[in-house]
């Protein structure tokens, strides 16, 4: 605990020490460069109109939202320069609509991070560092306490004619040490190289991504871009659960997880991509084997694996995708194993008067072991927040999990789990947030598991710490 406290200290200075630096060189111009009218043709140039909306209700740290948004357009010079900030480093549209790895949200997220310029490059850097006490009950439950969380850079600067992102993110959680966390129903990857991890959430590599993109233009809205990482994310499933706006207030894993968006640290992924307008389409091949057990390396190997994605924001409140992937032997304790993977999703955004907001996801997947059988997975989770203090959070969610008895080759049996929970944040200096939250779980595991399970509740509290 001590060790968890100390590590979670660290983090924070570096987290806080990191948005201090982008302060000075925000994107934003500072109130008194602006020319109180503002420039006329502001209003009606359809570029300024697209920024504008692209900023309304941006978390610019507090600082300079109001004025940009709600006094005075900004000169047309600072307005270009702001159009670039605030587009993607995959192609023209909000930077707001991208999530984990290539993956996209509704536009209507707000924006995650402290910006800043330096030169050329505009960068962005946000920290969630939670420290989670976990208890789940009956007789395969257990209790810890243990830091969760991410912390994250990314960079982008024009390169010839397109535009080059840079992007890395770490987490703490390999300091919960290689057995990960207690969490009921939940299974996947490994502590040891030999035995599962069943009823606990495997720790997150150290590095969860480390990516370079370049995108460039075609038409007017449209873009093809490539993205590699070691670590990074496939063109599969909705964004990672660390990055879903109804997830990331929660902080327990999905038991979907390793239906959904596991692949979210995939050691080599190669990705190609096309954008136009509110649709995009994704190819990837990258490398299926989970993470090992040693959370603090780069891992490598062949890209043996092949995932591809549509994506659709039809309005700036709403985000669809569709993907499938062909996972070579994803799972180390059964290297016979290859999966296909299918999965739909539809994400909700909206955001709310009094600066809060709402946030939805639903999500199927499909996966087709082989050898082995056809294992379904739903999710469906929200979180509301009614104004900037609280934010209230629930999951549902129901697997075919054919890893919880430890015997390999066992039927699966249908189990569900449903968690609601709150959090309250305080801001204590402009940018960075402190909570206080906790949450409780439900399960429904029927027949013999069930019976090994006894009739377990779970729940959390934890103190989040949310830097920009
Ligand atoms: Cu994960």
């Amino acid at each position: 605990m001590k060790a968890t406290l100390l590590a979670a200290a660290a983090l924070a200075a570096l987290a806080t020490a990191a948005h201090a630096q982008d302060m000075p060189g925000m994107a934003m111009p500072p109130a008194g460069q602006q020319t109180p009218t503002g420039d006329p043709q502001g209003p009606t140039d359809p570029h300024a109109g697209h920024d504008m909306s692209g900023m309304e209700g941006m978390d610019m740290s507090g600082h300079t939202t109001a004025t940009a948004t709600d006094d005075a357009a900004p000169p047309a010079h600072d307005m270009a320069a702001m159009d670039h900030a605030m587009t993607s480093a995959l192609g023209p549209f909000p930077m707001t609509r991208d999530g984990s790895g290539t993956a996209w949200q509704p536009d209507a997220s707000p924006h995650m991070g402290g910006m800043g310029m330096h030169g050329d490059w505009m960068t962005m850097s946000h920290a969630l560092i939670n420290v989670v006490y976990s208890d789940q009950g009956g007789p395969r439950g257990g209790d810890k306490a243990f830091l969760a969380g991410m912390v994250m850079a990314m960079a982008q600067r024009p390169l010839g004619a397109g535009t080059v992102g840079l992007r890395a993110m770490l987490s703490p959680d390999p300091f919960m040490g290689a057995k990960g966390y207690p969490l009921l129903l939940a299974a996947g990857e490994s502590a040891d190289g030999k035995t599962p991890i069943i009823d606990r959430q495997h720790p997150h590599d150290l590095f969860m991504e480390l990516s370079a993109s370049y995108s460039l233009p075609v038409g007017e809205r449209g873009s093809v871009f490539i993205y590699g990482g070691l670590p990074g994310e496939p063109a599969f499933g909705p964004p990672s659960f660390m990055h879903r706006l109804s997830a990331m207030d929660s902080p327990e894993a999905p038991i979907s997880h390793h239906w959904l968006d596991s692949t979210h640290i995939t050691f080599g992924v190669l990705t190609a991509g096309y954008v136009q307008g509110d649709w995009k389409v994704e190819a990837s091949r990258f490398r299926g084997r989970e993470p090992d057990e040693k959370r603090y390396d780069i891992e490598t190997g062949a890209l043996d694996s092949t995932a591809a994605r549509i994506s659709w924001n039809p309005g700036p409140n709403w985000s669809v995708q569709a993907s499938w992937a062909d996972i070579k032997s994803p799972e180390a304790l059964e290297p016979d194993h290859d999966e296909a993977r299918v999965s739909t999703s539809l994400a909700y955004v909206k955001r709310l008067d009094g600066g809060g907001q709402l946030a939805a996801t639903l999500a199927v997947a499909r996966k087709d072991k082989s050898p082995g059988p056809v294992l379904w997975g739903y999710l469906a989770e929200a979180a509301w927040a009614p104004n900037e203090a609280w934010t209230l959070f629930g999951r549902a969610e129901q697997v075919d999990a054919d890893e919880l008895s430890g015997v390999h080759g066992a039927p699966a049996v249908t189990v569900a789990k449903l968690s609601v929970g709150a959090i309250h944040d305080w801001t204590i200096r402009p940018g960075v947030k402190l909570g206080i939250g906790g949450l409780v779980s439900a399960f429904d595991i029927p027949g013999a598991l069930g019976t090994s399970y006894g009739e377990p509740s779970a729940g959390m509290v934890f103190v989040r710490l949310k830097v920009g």
